[in-house]
This record gives C-alpha cells, sequence and structure tokens, in this order.
C-alpha cells in the first residue's frame, strides 16, 4: 500500500460516475527521512473502488502535494515572498521550467490554468484564487492578508506539455506585523459561515479509505439549489496540520451531467496517509457567492505537532476562514 492519502470525491447522489481523480500522497517530508519511494512520474495504479457501481475509473494517487517549493523539474518562483499584513499589495510569481524559463503554457483544470491557495501557518487563513497571468508568464493576484505570521503560498497546475501531470509546489510567504498564532480550532462537525451551517458526516481514517459527507443547510432547510463553481458543486482541500501537506479534490459529478444532484450533499472519498489533524476547507456556490466551510478533523488517534484547542471556539465553530476572489 502506498502511503499516500487520497480523497476521491463524487457526488453522493451519484457514486459510479468518476472523473479523473487526482489524489495526493504523502509521505515526503523534506525535514525528515524520505520515506516515499513513489515519485511524481509514477501514478499510481487505481484503487479498488468499492463505491462504485461501475464508472469507468478509480482514483490516482499522487505523492505530497505542497511540501517542495520545486518538483518533477517545475519551480514555484515566489517574487514577493514577503507582505505587510492588513495591506492589499500583490502576489507575485512565476513558475520555471528546468532551464529556468516561464511557464506560459498550462491545461485548463477545473476551468483554470492555475489555482492559487493561501494559508496560514497556523490554518485559520485561507484563500482560493485565481491570479492572472501575463503573457511572459507571471502570474499575480492582489491579496490582503489579515494577520500577521508565516503563510504558505500552494500553485496547483499542469504543464502543457506532453505527458506533464498536476502538480502542486508550495513556497513560504511572511506577512510582517504583530504575530500571534492561534491554536487549531477544535474538532468540529458543524461549520457556520455567511447564514450557511455546513454539517460534516464521516471522518478521516489513517490508511483506510473513508466517506466524507458534506450537507449545506441554511436556517434549517436543505439547500438544493447549489450552484455549480469550478464545473462542481464543492471543492475540498485538505491541508495537515503541523507541516501543511496539502491536497486539493474535485467532486466528480460534474454540475449539468444530468444526474448530480446541486445539494444539499457532497461527498468526498477519502484516505488518510497518517493518523494526524487535518483541516478540511470546502468551497461551495450558492446565489452568486462563493463560500467557504472550515472543519478540523481527526485521523486516527494520535496527535499532530499542534495539537488543536480543546474548547470549541465560541458561538460558529472557530473561526471563517476569509475567501477571496
Ligand atoms: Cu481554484
Amino acid at each position: 500500500m502506498h502511503a499516500g492519502l487520497k480523497i476521491t470525491a463524487f457526488a453522493a447522489a451519484l457514486a459510479a460516475t468518476f472523473g479523473t481523480a487526482y489524489g495526493v500522497g504523502m509521505g515526503i517530508d523534506p525535514v525528515v527521512e524520505d520515506p516515499a519511494p513513489a515519485r511524481h512520474d509514477s501514478h499510481s495504479e487505481p484503487s479498488p473502488t468499492p463505491e462504485g457501481g461501475g464508472g469507468h475509473g478509480g482514483h490516482e494517487t499522487k505523492p505530497a502535494g505542497g511540501l517542495q517549493i520545486s518538483e518533477g523539474g517545475y519551480t514555484l518562483d515566489l517574487r514577493t515572498p514577503n507582505v505587510t499584513s492588513g495591506t492589499r499589495s500583490d502576489l507575485r510569481f512565476v513558475i520555471r521550467d528546468s532551464g529556468g524559463r516561464a511557464v506560459t503554457a498550462y491545461q485548463r483544470e477545473h476551468e483554470k490554468e492555475l489555482h492559487l491557495i493561501v494559508a496560514s501557518r497556523d490554518l485559520v487563513t485561507y484563500r482560493h484564487l485565481h491570479p492572472t497571468r501575463a503573457a511572459d508568464g507571471t502570474w499575480s493576484i492582489p491579496v490582503e492578508l489579515p494577520r500577521a505570521g508565516g503563510y504558505r503560498v500552494f500553485a496547483d497546475f499542469t504543464p502543457a506539455k506532453k505527458g506533464a501531470e498536476n502538480l502542486t509546489l508550495g513556497a513560504d510567504l511572511a506577512a510582517s506585523g504583530s504575530y500571534e498564532p492561534q491554536k487549531l480550532p477544535a474538532p468540529n462537525s458543524t461549520a457556520k459561515i455567511h447564514g450557511y451551517e455546513v454539517r460534516l458526516d464521516g471522518g478521516l481514517r489513517p490508511g483506510k479509505q473513508s466517506e466524507l459527507k458534506l450537507k449545506v443547510s441554511r436556517n434549517g432547510r436543505p439547500v438544493t439549489d447549489l450552484q455549480p463553481y469550478l464545473g462542481a458543486y464543492g471543492h475540498l482541500v485538505a491541508l495537515r496540520s503541523g507541516d501543511l501537506a496539502y491536497l486539493h479534490v474535485h467532486p466528480h459529478g460534474e454540475s449539468g451531467d444530468g444526474r448530480t444532484e446541486p445539494g444539499p450533499d457532497i461527498s468526498f472519498t477519502a484516505t488518510a496517509p497518517s493518523s494526524g489533524t487535518y483541516r478540511l476547507f470546502l468551497d461551495f456556490k450558492h446565489e452568486g457567492e462563493v463560500h467557504t466551510a472550515a472543519f478540523t478533523v481527526r485521523a486516527g488517534g494520535a496527535a499532530t505537532a499542534q495539537e488543536p484547542a480543546e474548547e470549541p471556539a465560541h458561538g460558529t465553530h472557530g473561526n471563517e476562514p476569509e475567501h477571496g476572489h
């Protein structure tokens, strides 16, 4: 069994449809020994798909995302590694190939050439952004980070090159100012955001597949008219507490396929690579607005580097991640 984290998403109402799942394996941790024999060039074989009733594919598992600034010959060159908290400024970066040239050709995935995630090291602040690329390959997006501290920037993209695979490169970003790290919110099964309530059923298990079902409601009523956001009804990113290993998952039931229900349920299948604590961020769109619901989830019994707070945060089950677009 590979040491991989894979989350495969599918629409609850449509377990049989699978697209190109891409999960992200973990096990490559630059600060400790590298136990992962599999590298980027090795797509693991598809896993069995017990939840499927047909469909054409399984899940692909890939090595850890976001832990490296350079992988597979590509490098994330963050031109603005320092910003000032509370101030709007441009994040700029370039993806470089092995020859140092700026990459200007990408495969679109989920309607975008590149997806950018910015997350604070304490996993309180989270942004899912879509920067603009200049002709010379420089990407930019204005961002305002509300709090000082350490952040991680993740660029999730696929070069438009034959045989190129999806990559997630990560780089450190610092926001200057007075830094007060916050405790990871306690594990929660309900997240409230902008008047919506999202309930999480299921959990993560190390080395074992499990289902995560997210149900969106508002004022106690299930939301059944979710809108497509980047071609799907929900997008899930999981970050491991302690090293921010990254996982970006999209449901495979596409909006408009005639079979996928627009809520209230969005389901994902996940396998955690290790015990530990993870923060899940679900993006969903309703009535023209994108919202992000965040959850702290434990896999297995062991604690991670950052012990979550024991007491639930007041009121809204923790921090509402800001979401910028
Ligand atoms: Cu995106």
